[in-house]
């Protein structure tokens, strides 16, 4: 396909960009950022990983995308850090063909080493699906960088078909409420139902939650009273070149 092409261009022409949406704490602390990849394509600007990564699984270029986005990452972590700036946790999304690979947790951990990161500073976003379908190859994988103190978190949670059973037996340190619970949170009283009870398993399972996708001050205060942890979204922070983070972490400290 015409996209497929692109991404080939994109290794040797430096057409991916990885951007950075911070995550606060509720009282606005700044505590990491997600890595968020985009593909620069001449005519139609910057396309966004909804329209990619799934042409990338089908034609198996994820591999090679995912590796260069660790690549990438750790290099600007390493950068920012000779910068002087404060270390900071960054979150990485996977895709389930990356964690299912029995050389991830090796590559990541020769990465990690390679730009000397700590390896507290790296959390991986993974979705419900890849835990279901592949559960004993990516908990041998996650449980290998665990050992090393990666974090791991579950993404776009309460919208896929998590059995809690074999979450539990996984490295998960925190949730990611989807941003569709969210959007609807203080109109809906069955959404604030949900998560609710969410905030409560994890909090009892000792994981901590980031409410996504938080748009209105509203949303923040509810959240806020519910005792969720932290919060990501556009109200606070959008996705933003690499460029703009240190102006956003020197405003912390
Ligand atoms: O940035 P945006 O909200 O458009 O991202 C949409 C989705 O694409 C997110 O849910 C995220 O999980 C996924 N995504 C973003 N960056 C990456 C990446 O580097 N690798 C993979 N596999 N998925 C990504
Ligand atoms: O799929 P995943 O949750 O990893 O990706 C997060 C996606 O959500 C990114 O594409 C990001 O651009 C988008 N996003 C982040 N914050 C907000 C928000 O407040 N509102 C909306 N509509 N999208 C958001
Ligand atoms: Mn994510
Ligand atoms: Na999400």
């Amino acid at each position: 396909s015409e996209i497929e092409a692109h991404m080939r261009a994109a290794f040797k022409d430096g057409g991916f960009e990885v951007y950075y949406q911070p995550q606060y704490s509720m009282n606005g602390y700044l505590c990491g950022f997600e890595a968020l990849l985009r593909l620069r394509h001449p005519s139609m600007g910057l396309i966004g990983p909804d329209r990619f990564i799934p042409i990338a699984e089908e034609c198996g270029l994820i591999v090679r995308i995912g590796n260069w986005v660790i690549e990438e990452v750790f290099r600007q972590a390493a950068e920012w850090k000779r910068q002087g700036l404060p270390a900071i946790r960054i979150a990485l999304n996977v895709s389930p063909l990356q964690l299912m690979r029995a050389d991830f947790s090796v590559r990541v951990r020769d990465a990690l080493s390679a730009y000397r990161m700590d390896p507290e500073m790296l959390e991986i976003e993974i979705t419900e699906t890849t835990v279901m379908h592949n559960l004993e190859e990516v908990a041998k994988q996650m449980l290998d960088l665990a050992a090393v103190g990666v974090r791991f978190s579950v993404d776009d949670f309460g919208t896929g078909y998590s059995s809690l059973r074999h979450l539990h037996q996984l490295p998960i340190t925190t949730l990611k409420i989807d941003q569709s619970f969210v959007q609807n949170i203080c109109e809906d009283s069955s959404t604030r139902e949900i998560v609710q009870a969410i905030l409560s398993l994890a909090h009892s399972l000792g994981m901590q939650v980031i409410a996504e996708g938080v748009e209105r001050e509203d949303q923040v205060e509810l959240l806020r009273s519910m005792n969720c942890d932290q919060l990501q979204g556009f109200l606070w922070g959008r996705p933003q070149p690499a460029d703009r983070v240190p102006a956003l972490m020197s405003a912390q400290v």
